[in-house]
């Protein structure tokens, strides 16, 4: 079923416990109705595929700076699994609490009419946006992905917290330690994609979490979670569960494997033989990250620049604004200042990416080439390491090294 197996390692496995052939299997017609990814949405051909079933695809970079919410067709897409098919009418979001029998459950009409609509503009980031630049040092598992594993969007749809008191459930008072939430988009076993977050991640962010219902003001797309999502702004997009329809109140995390297996951060000397995923949490809120979208690495400036423009994005998780963009053309002897187009939202409540921008001049002694670098800085002056060697992990996971282009100048 899914196409990470089909790859001579697992056919050779599976070669060896062959016991013999019953028949000639007949050649798979092309829409097999069996398929579970039979009923796949159409996608924008612009979006660049770096796997297919699941789908999963990033746009191309240079897009991510022409608007500050990223259109919705042009928006990333991650799944893990084939996207279910949810008939609105038929739809509902069940709320437990562990140990207590009875469930809530809120209709779409009830989520879209019973509550205040919020709206809230925020990144989704996945992990291992990047990972193509740790593969460059040592092999790691997982999508091939460039810098534009993120986008940006307006989210809007009932406060979580509204819901969960409607439910009867404060979660001031309520003692326990996990909010889990559950998605509709099934494994073979019939498990769904799951997450949670800690309770005091959740009692934090109170009103900014968001049962959503439409992203940038339409209806969620179906790749997007159609027609429900959380939106959990300033941490990191695996626990944003698309498809919603169960959220938990429990003294457990989430027992998915995405969330106990994976998206885990390690040191470089942590490979598959030693790796205990048990020992360290979760990833939530992110490190500071930003990247250079325009010019393209391996692009040509005109011939005779003496200057060059360069566009790109800046983000950091847990709501902290990005204060700073540095830019060097020296290898990082001397830097400049890129000039941050303001995102509308307070430096320690940002949940927005800023986009920024920068005219430089060229260093005189250039010999046809110039290597551009970016680093940002957040509200806590973190800052970006400045290569991936000390930050190198298996799992090819929180990615975010000074940003490097090259570019000729003929
Ligand atoms: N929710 C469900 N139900 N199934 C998924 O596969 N993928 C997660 C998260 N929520 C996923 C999910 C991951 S890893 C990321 S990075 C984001 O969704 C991606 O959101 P997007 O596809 O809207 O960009
Ligand atoms: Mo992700």
């Amino acid at each position: 079923m899914y196409a990470v197996h089909k790859n001579s390692e697992v056919f050779e496995m599976l070669e060896e416990l062959r016991i013999g052939n019953i028949f000639e299997v007949p050649k798979v017609p092309e829409k097999d109705k069996n398929d579970p990814y039979a009923n796949e949405p159409l996608r924008s051909p612009a979006l660049i595929p770096s796997s297919s079933t699941p789908f999963n695809a990033e746009p191309p970079l240079s897009i991510l700076v022409d608007n500050f919410l990223t259109p919705n067709d042009l928006f990333f897409v991650r799944n893990h699994l084939p996207v279910p098919i949810v008939d609105p009418k038929k739809y509902h979001l069940d709320i437990t609490v562990q140990g207590k029998r009875k469930s809530v459950s809120f209709t779409l009409d009830d989520l879209k009419k019973k509550f205040p609509k919020k709206t809230v503009a925020s990144v989704v980031q996945c992990a291992g946006n990047r990972r193509s630049e740790m593969v460059k040092v040592k092999a790691v598992k997982g999508l091939n992905w460039g810098a534009a594993a993120l986008s940006n969007a307006e989210w809007s749809g009932a406060s979580l917290d509204d819901v969960l008191k409607k439910a009867g459930i404060d979660l001031e008072s309520l003692d326990m330690e996990h909010v889990q939430f559950d998605g509709m988009d099934m494994d073979p076993t019939g498990a769904p994609y799951g997450a949670s977050i800690p309770m005091e991640l959740a009692r934090r962010l109170k009103k900014d979490i968001i049962i959503a219902y439409e992203m940038n003001g339409e209806e969620i797309p179906r790749d997007h979670g159609y027609p429900v999502r959380i939106i959990i702004p300033g941490i990191v997009g695996a626990r944003q569960v698309k498809w919603l329809n169960k959220i938990t109140i429990s003294n457990e995390e989430s027992s998915c494997h995405w969330q106990q297996k994976d998206y885990k951060g390690f040191h470089a000397s942590i490979d598959w033989h030693n790796v205990d995923f048990s020992t360290v949490p979760a990833i939530m809120e992110t490190p500071i990250q930003s990247a250079i979208c325009e010019p393209a690495n391996g692009s040509e400036l005109e011939e005779g620049a003496d200057e060059v423009t360069v566009k790109g994005y800046a983000w950091s998780g847990g709501g902290r604004g990005v204060v700073r963009v540095d830019l060097s053309l020296d290898g990082g002897k001397t830097w400049h200042s890129a000039e941050l187009k303001p995102n509308n939202q307070p430096l320690y409540k940002s949940y927005a990416w800023t986009l920024w921008e920068a005219t430089l001049p060229l260093p005189k002694d250039h010999k046809g080439k110039v290597e551009i670098i970016c680093k940002a800085v957040d509200s806590s002056y973190n800052v970006q390491p400045d290569n991936v060697d000390g930050i190198w992990n298996l799992r090819g996971v929180l990615s975010n090294a000074w940003y490097r282009v090259q570019v000729k100048v003929p």
